[in-house]
């Protein structure tokens, strides 16, 4: 998925290991770029990640708005052919079967910019690189996903927003120790059960 995707990680193992204490499991690729992560709190990891995703779209349709003008001929003209316009406008999902083509055309279209001095040149070159579709990660614990960030994944689920959840449910909270999160099992454990649920 390479540098189109981002990642809201909740607070726990996750974010742990996620984060740069002291090295990152998120690679880049040759040219230096890749993933997106960050991590805010516990209690607003889907809120945060539907910001992710609020702000990607805005700058998308931002972008494509200027497209839409560039085709009208509102540009100086002689830097991006309109063919490569109609197709970063047109193609709009990462699973189109365009997306390559929308890829290939944003990069062409991003190179193409950098030469250009026109007013509308200089509004779209900052967003450019969201004309290609970017896919929003939220990721935490059952902790975070049953519990703590509940109300607020809830939300974001039923804003119908196209996020990915992932939930890595070890069935306690792993990270403070092995409380009990609504996800634990009231039945024996087959393997031995965390120290704070013995208790
Ligand atoms: C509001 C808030 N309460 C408590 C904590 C302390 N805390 C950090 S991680 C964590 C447990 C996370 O458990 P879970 O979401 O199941 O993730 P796991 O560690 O199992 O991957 C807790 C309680 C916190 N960071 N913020």
């Amino acid at each position: 998925m390479g540098d189109r995707v981002y990642i809201a990680n909740a607070t726990g193992c996750s974010s742990i290991y996620g984060g740069n204490l002291p090295t990152t499991p998120y690679a880049v690729r040759q040219d230096g770029r890749g993933p997106c992560w960050a991590n805010s709190l516990f209690e607003d990891n889907a809120e945060f990640g539907f910001g992710m995703r609020v702000a990607v779209d805005k700058f998308k349709e931002y972008a494509l708005e200027l497209v839409g003008k560039m085709i009208e001929g509102a540009c100086c003209g002689a830097t991006v052919e309109k063919d490569l316009l109609v197709a970063v406008r047109d193609a709009t999902s990462p699973r189109n079967p365009a997306s390559k083509t929308s890829a290939r055309a944003s990069k062409c279209c991003r190179r193409k910019l950098a030469s250009c001095t026109c007013g509308l040149c200089a509004q779209l070159k900052p967003v450019a690189e969201y004309l290609v579709n970017r896919a929003v990660w939220i990721v935490g614990g059952d902790g975070w996903a049953y519990d703590i960030g509940y109300g607020g994944l809830d939300h974001v689920l039923a804003s119908g927003r196209n996020v990915k959840v992932l939930v890595l449910d070890t069935e306690v909270y792993s990270n403070t120790g092995g409380q009990a999160s609504k996800s634990t099992p009231m039945a024996p454990w087959p393997s031995s059960p965390p120290a704070a649920n013995r208790a």
